[in-house]
């Protein structure tokens, strides 16, 4: 069994080629990637924004982190995306307005794709009347997922609520929202249909949204 003990450790230090070292020893002992993402990656990335909130790292440091992260997560998609075949149901997903921060919003399409889902990433900072474009282009029930990371954009999400019910396309379109600072009090207050704090639970939710 490979000793992952140094994988958190890797990803607060950036360091890349560690990183996905650890990655393709653990994939190839056949460990479980949901695994690696919540016990060590994950909890690393929190221990950066800790680092950051401190004043002890800078957007650099940050960066550098996140490219670690995002290394790892190439070499873990295609295995996350391998799972379930049959179409699931359409997911519209993208960072709000002014957030550019998209890990998160990655590990959340990468599972629902994983489990049947279509996911259509519309990217980040994407501005309301995308969100309303995207969800006009595809026919039928869909889920429309919003991601945001720092709380002066949170105010973009009832924005795009308000924009997909004016455009008549609230019946069909169910609304999740997620991310660092969103709990269920705000996604009830703004009207959404639902949030999850991580990945996981955003799959549960979609799937009981779209059944
Ligand atoms: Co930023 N950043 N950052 N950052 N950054 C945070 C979010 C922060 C909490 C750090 C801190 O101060 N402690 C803070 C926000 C404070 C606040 O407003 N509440 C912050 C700040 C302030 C900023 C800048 C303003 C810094 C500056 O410029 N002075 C700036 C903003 C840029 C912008 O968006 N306009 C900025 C920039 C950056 C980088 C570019 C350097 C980089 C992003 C790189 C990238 O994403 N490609 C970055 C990073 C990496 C972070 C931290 C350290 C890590 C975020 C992350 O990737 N986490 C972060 C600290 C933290 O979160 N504690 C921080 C790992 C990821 C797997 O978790 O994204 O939470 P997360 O996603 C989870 C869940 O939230 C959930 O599931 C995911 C998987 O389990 N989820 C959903 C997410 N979206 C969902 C959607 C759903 C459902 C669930 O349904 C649709």
């Amino acid at each position: 069994m490979v000793d992952l003990g140094g994988l958190k450790q890797a990803v607060i230090d950036g360091n890349r080629n560690k990183v996905v070292e650890f990655v393709k020893a653990a994939l190839a002992d056949h460990m479980e990637p949901q695994g690696l993402l919540t016990n060590h990656m994950i909890p690393g990335m929190l221990e950066v924004g800790k680092l950051m909130a401190e004043g002890e790292y800078f957007i650099p440091e940050v960066l550098r982190s996140a490219k670690a992260m995002n290394g790892a997560l190439e070499i873990i998609e295609p295995l996350l995306a391998s799972g379930k075949r049959e179409n699931s149901g359409n997911v519209i997903i993208g960072s709000v307005d002014g957030d550019i921060h998209d890990i998160g919003k990655n590990l959340v399409g990468m599972l629902l794709k994983g489990n049947g889902f279509l996911v259509h990433d519309i990217g980040v900072s994407v501005p309301v009347a995308k969100f309303v474009e995207a969800a006009k282009g595809i026919d039928g029930k869909i889920i429309l997922g919003m991601s945001a990371l720092i709380t002066p954009v949170l105010d973009e999400m009832p924005k795009v609520i308000k924009a997909i019910e004016e455009a008549g396309l609230r019946s069909r379109v169910k609304i999740i929202v997620g991310g660092a600072p969103i709990d269920q009090e705000f996604a009830d207050s703004i009207g959404a249909d639902g949030t999850a704090h991580a990945a996981a639970g955003a799959l549960t939710l979609a799937k009981r949204l779209l059944t």
